[in-house]
Order: C-alpha cells, then sequence, then structure tokens
C-alpha cells in the first residue's frame, strides 16, 4: 500500500529529536531509510518498526511509525509475530551487532529458514554503545574495549558468511555515510520478497577507535558490477576477498515466502477440516 499525497523524507521523521552522540553513523542510517521511504511512498500508518535494545534500538523512535521496541535480542521474533498478525505491513527490525548477533543470533538461522517478507537492518558499530563501549561479537582483535582492557583475544564473527550459511535469500552491506546508496540498496531490500538482512557499518565515533569512518573510506569496495548475486558461490568468494569492505547486494534468491507457506497451509486445512471456528463453537455451546 502507498500514499496519494507526496510525502518528504522530513515527513517520515517523528517529532522526537535523536538523542545520539554528534558524529554517530545511525544518522546516516536515518537519513537514508527516510529518502527510501518517500521514494516508496510507504504510508506511516502501515509502516512498522521493531528494534531491540542499544542505541540502534531507538532508531523507531525517530521515525513515524508503529514501532514495538521489544526485549534485548528478541527483535526478530517479534517481527515475525507482527508480519503473521498483519502479512500487509512494511515491517523493519532494526537493531545493533550485539542485539542482533550476540544476545538475538539464535534467532537469526529460523528466521532464514521462514523467509519472511521482513527486512532487517543490522547497524553494526563493533562495540556496545548504549552500555558503554563493551566488546561486541564483531569487535576486531586487538581493540581495547571496557570489557578487553588489553585488547580483544577473539576472532570477531564475519556477518555476511553467517548470512549466506544460514540461507537468507537477500544477503547484503553497506556503510552509512554513503546515503545515496543505501537509500537505493534499502528500496531493493524491500522490494525482494523474503527476509532481506542488511549488515549496516555505522561507526561509533565515541566507544570505537578502531573502525572508524576513516578506517572505513580506506577500505570500503562496492560489489563488482558483473558480479552475480543469483550465484551463491560467487557471494561466498567475494565475502572471503578480505581485502576490501565490500557493499551492495552479495546475495539474491527467491524463495517461498512464510506468508505464502501459511497460506498455502491455511488452503490445505481449509480443505480437511472445512468447518468455520464459529460453526464449531455452534456445535458444542
Ligand atoms: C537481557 C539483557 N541483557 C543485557 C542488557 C544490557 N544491554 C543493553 S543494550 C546492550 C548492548 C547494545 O549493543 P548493540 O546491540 O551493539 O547496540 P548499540 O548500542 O551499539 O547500537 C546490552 C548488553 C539488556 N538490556 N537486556
Ligand atoms: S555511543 Fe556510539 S552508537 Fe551510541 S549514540 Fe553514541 S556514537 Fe552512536
Amino acid at each position: 500500500m502507498s500514499v496519494e499525497t507526496i510525502l518528504k523524507p522530513k515527513d517520515y521523521k517523528s517529532d522526537i529529536v535523536p538523542v545520539w552522540c554528534p558524529g554517530c553513523g545511525d544518522f546516516g542510517d536515518l537519513a537514508a531509510f527516510t529518502q527510501a521511504l518517500a521514494v516508496m511512498k510507504v504510508d506511516p500508518k502501515d509502516l512498522v518498526i521493531v528494534s531491540g535494545i542499544g542505541c540502534s534500538g531507538r532508531f523507531s523512535h525517530f521515525v513515524k511509525c508503529y514501532a514495538y521496541h521489544t526485549a534485548h535480542g528478541r527483535a526478530v521474533p517479534a517481527a515475525v509475530g507482527v508480519k503473521t498478525a498483519n502479512p500487509d505491513l512494511h515491517v523493519f527490525v532494526v537493531g545493533g551487532d550485539g542485539d542482533g548477533l550476540s544476545i538475538g543470533g539464535g534467532h537469526l538461522p529460523h528466521a532464514a529458514r521462514r523467509n519472511p517478507d521482513i527486512t532487517y537492518l543490522i547497524l553494526d558499530n563493533s562495540v556496545y554503545g548504549l552500555t558503554k563501549g563493551q566488546s561486541s561479537p564483531t569487535s576486531p582483535v586487538g581493540m581495547v574495549t571496557a570489557t578487553a582492557p588489553f585488547g580483544m583475544q577473539d576472532p570477531p564473527l564475519d556477518p555476511i558468511l553467517m548470512f549466506l550459511s544460514y540461507g537468507f535469500s537477500f544477503v547484503a552491506r553497506a556503510f552509512s555515510s554513503d546515503v545515496k546508496e543505501l537509500a537505493k540498496l534499502l528500496q531493493a531490500a524491500v522490494a525482494h520478497k523474503g527476509f532481506s538482512i542488511i549488515q549496516l557499518i555505522s561507526p561509533c565515533p565515541t566507544f570505537n577507535q578502531v573502525i572508524t569512518f576513516d578506517w572505513m573510506k580506506e577500505r570500503v569496495a562496492s560489489i563488482p558490477v558483473d558480479h552475480d548475486a543469483t550465484d551463491i558461490d560467487s557471494a561466498f568468494r567475494l565475502a572471503l576477498d578480505h581485502e576490501f569492505v565490500h557493499t551492495g547486494i552479495f546475495y539474491q534468491a527467491q524463495r517461498p515466502t512464510m506468508e505464502e507457506k501459511m497460506a498455502h497451509q491455511r488452503q490445505e486445512t481449509k480443505k480437511k477440516r472445512p468447518h468455520r471456528l464459529e460453526d464449531l463453537f455452534h456445535e458444542f455451546v
């Protein structure tokens, strides 16, 4: 469903002023998000953002939408519930790398299997921002944090390799500084039928002095135009190329969505059990 009246990106901003630190990467993500909504003419009444806990989890406060600020790490199953109850809504999940890859990491493979038509933005700053700078699952080896005063010892997770292995039907990476590119990528993610997941590198200038905007600018490279995003082998090869931090769509496949699978189940159930709930009710009451 889309709006008839022309809405500008600023029309999608709520009256709440973002409380993020000056220079936080999340600002770029918010700008790109509202740009994409305006291009897609999304009606705010059809928009739901489900978020976890973290600086990134506050994203929904700053957008004109229905918001469900869930418990830490539990945004994905809550979003699946929203989509199940009302498949016509545009459902987004927004949260941090701690929220999505640490405490909430167990939900990811199952979301990939179900393939609901949801878009998940993991705002990855490689640190726990809200709780003041503890290590996260993507903190690089050697990074000094509040919980690793002598530097991180454990290797970081590689989110793109994980998403590809789990079988997500749309896997992408973006950099918060490149607002135009990100806005385009968000449109592609929403147009995709199925679960689209984006690792959105969004530096935290307050608590991460390693993966900074300058660090990223030296390494970021758009995925080559001749990359075949339907080829999973090429997607893995690209993800394993650690010379650059590639941005763009690694992989995209058409698979039955959760909504299609549920509709099929409903049809089959009706064939086997044609009674309506009211008929059953009258039979017993
Ligand atoms: C069950 C539970 N455990 C721990 C916390 C404390 N906590 C709040 S946010 C957070 C991590 C935030 O990091 P991240 O998800 O990366 O988001 P960011 O703040 O960096 O955007 C933690 C550990 C909590 N709120 N609930
Ligand atoms: S602590 Fe980091 S992630 Fe949180 S608002 Fe500040 S800059 Fe952004």
